[in-house]
């Protein structure tokens, strides 16, 4: 690791200590009908379990993703502008294993620039500065293990010209109102020359979509059901894991696909941690995750309201996905 790498540990104390998780099943689980938030999916098994998702023959997203920045980086960073030094900020990076496209790119025109990654979780940003000291030597990187604006604000202290990526349709797994909340957080932060690139899945057709969700090999339903694998661990939980199932859905209407676990049959969990019996009525659902999809206008209309503009929109053939370049 060279002189010019660095990870950069913003996550407060309290933060890492407690992930809300016993908070979210203690509200969750009380509720009718029951929920629990996408956002608990990523301990180290289900990270690994969304490893092989983005692998599976019916998880598009991914697939076409990479096909745009690949066939497109070229000319993804010159309408960003590359002269000048600046910074490629990954929101989200996990394992930047298409961010990876575009340094290979910056890195082949030696372009002067820092890449920093992003991420909630620190051991993730080790694994990958790891790797890319290998793959790319002399790359400076700044790793920040922080929440997406914390790590923002923490950037605005360097003047340098921001590209800032956040990839995989990530902001589908906001509801509506949170990710026109979290474009106009994003913009409030944004110089004039600083640039986004946000990576949003289409609508389409709608089977195709429900697929991607509940592929055939059952490791969409393995990732839904760790969750309760991982209250089980965390909060020393007795959920009977076989004696639920995943579920999924699509409405075509909102553009909203949706994930849930459901119960087998009538059975009672008890989650030690918060000294809770749960109760579960045959076929009774909890709500897991919404994974939204938009059409090209509805992103037009959200970047709009909060004054950002469209400089291009990158798609693949089939229009299935889409990477916007946005300025303020
Ligand atoms: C991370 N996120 C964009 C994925 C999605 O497509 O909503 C998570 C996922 N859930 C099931 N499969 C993948």
């Amino acid at each position: 690791i060279t002189s010019d790498t660095q990870l950069v540990n913003l996550l407060s104390e309290e933060v890492s200590a407690d992930s809300g998780l016993g908070q979210d099943v203690f509200q969750g689980l009380g509720k009718t009908p029951k929920k629990l938030s996408s956002r608990f999916f990523y301990d180290a098994k289900g990270s690994q379990l969304f490893q092989q998702i983005m692998k599976l023959p019916e998880y598009y997203l991914t697939k076409l993703e990479f096909s745009i920045l690949k066939e497109q980086r070229k000319e993804i960073l010159y309408a960003f502008g590359t002269q000048e030094p600046f910074q490629l900020v990954d929101l989200g990076a996990g394992d930047a294993y298409k961010t990876k496209l575009l340094l290979q790119e910056l890195v082949a025109q030696k372009t002067d620039f820092t890449f920093v990654p992003v991420d909630i979780s620190p051991e993730q940003l080790k694994e990958l500065l790891e790797d890319l000291s290998l793959r790319f030597p002399s790359l400076p990187v700044t790793a920040l293990a922080a929440e997406y604006f914390t790590g923002l604000q923490w950037l605005q202290k360097h003047s340098a010209r921001k590209l800032i990526l956040f990839l995989g349709s990530n902001l589908g797994n906001f509801n509506p109102d949170d990710a026109q909340e979290f474009l106009c957080q994003l913009r409030k932060l944004l110089q004039p020359q600083d640039r986004f690139l946000l990576g949003i899945d289409l609508r389409k057709d709608p089977e195709k979509i429900r697929q991607a969700y509940d592929d055939a090999a059952g490791v969409t339903a393995a990732f839904n059901l760790n969750l309760l694998h991982r209250i089980n661990k965390e909060l020393q939980a007795n959920f009977e894991v076989d004696q639920f199932q995943h579920f999924a859905e699509y409405d075509p209407v909102g553009g909203t696909m949706r994930s849930y676990l459901v119960s087998k049959q009538a059975q009672e969990v008890y989650v030690g941690a918060l000294d809770q019996t749960f109760s579960f009525e045959p076929w009774e659902t909890i709500h897991t995750e919404n994974s939204y999809k938009y059409s090209l206008r509805q992103i037009k209309e959200m970047a709009l309201t909060c004054g950002l503009a469209i400089d291009d929109i990158f798609t693949d053939h089939s229009h299935c996905f889409a990477n916007v370049l946005l300025r303020p």
